[in-house]
This record gives C-alpha cells, structure tokens and sequence, in this order.
C-alpha cells in the first residue's frame, strides 16, 4: 500500500466526492454530504436566507413585527389559529425576540439571529467537524427533545412554558 498521507479531515472527504468547482458554492450547496447531514457554512446561509425572508422591508434587521409575523407564518402553515392562539403566538414571538435581541436595541441583526441556531448546531455537532449528520442531530433530539428535529433555524422557540 503505498504511503500517501491522508487528508486531514476537514473537508467531507467521502467517496464520490464531487470534483472540486472554481465556481462560488452560492448555487449548489450540497455536494458531498449524505442526506440529511448539514454543514455550519449551510446552517450560517440557511440562517441568513431566514433572516431576509423576515427582514420584508430589508433593511438589514428584523424589528419586533416582523419577527412576529414570520413567527406566524411559521406557526400557522397548518391551521388559522383561534383568536387566543394567536395571542399566544405573539407573546411567544415577544419572549423570542427579547431572548434574541442581545443588546436591547428592538431590533434583531443577522449576527444576533445568528448566535443562538450557531450555538445549537455547534453543540449537536458533537465531533466538531463542522458537519452535522442526521446522527448527530438524531442524538441531540434524544437527548433535548425540545429541539427542533430538522435542525435550528430562527424563530423556533420552545413552546411557552405551561
Ligand atoms: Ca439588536
Ligand atoms: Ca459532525
């Protein structure tokens, strides 16, 4: 066997592994990895993209409404909700937005909406290899039920406590 050194494992060296393009990684985003295994550059534009769709009137943060109406959107893909669901929903949106919005000011930046998804990824990816596998992230379900099973994305939030 002759003696080739291995490549460090930084990158998800897996076999078939995609030629490597000089194109930017902006259109493709998954190459390599097997289903379901998301890598922290994903997770940080998945954020981002959340981030715009909520920013509508895209200055570059998300205010105490718009949070609220995306958190709606989200809670409301399956039903309309009663008069007192919704109620519910924007006082979890207001603990949410106060929980995100570090430094008070009523308004989220990226990098605010950011820590709290990175800081979920970066303790599901338990080998810290930057990549995190549907394993992992099956793990970490076990272990903290609470967390969203498709991964952390903004404005999923506990259910408020009862
Ligand atoms: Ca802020
Ligand atoms: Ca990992």
């Amino acid at each position: 066997m002759p003696l080739v050194a291995a490549p460090e494992k930084k990158a998800p060296a897996k076999k078939n592994a995609a030629p490597v393009s000089t194109k930017p990684l902006v259109a493709r985003p998954t190459p390599p990895l097997a289903t379901g295994d998301i890598t922290r550059t994903q997770m940080m534009a998945q954020i981002k993209k959340t981030f715009e769709l909520a920013d509508t009137n895209h200055d570059g943060f998300i205010s105490r409404a718009e949070f609220a109406k995306r958190m709606t959107v989200i809670l409301n893909r399956d039903a309309p909700p009663t008069k007192e669901d919704a109620q519910r929903m924007l006082d979890a949106a207001n603990r949410a937005f106060n929980n995100v919005d570090a430094n008070h000011d009523g308004k989220l930046s990226l990098s605010e909406a950011s820590v709290r998804p990175l800081k979920a990824f970066d303790m599901m990816d338990t080998n810290h290899d930057g990549i995190l596998t549907a394993a992992e992230k099956a793990a970490a379900h076990q272990d903290a039920p609470d967390l969203p099973a498709n991964g952390p994305t903004l404005g999923q939030q506990q259910p408020p406590g009862r």
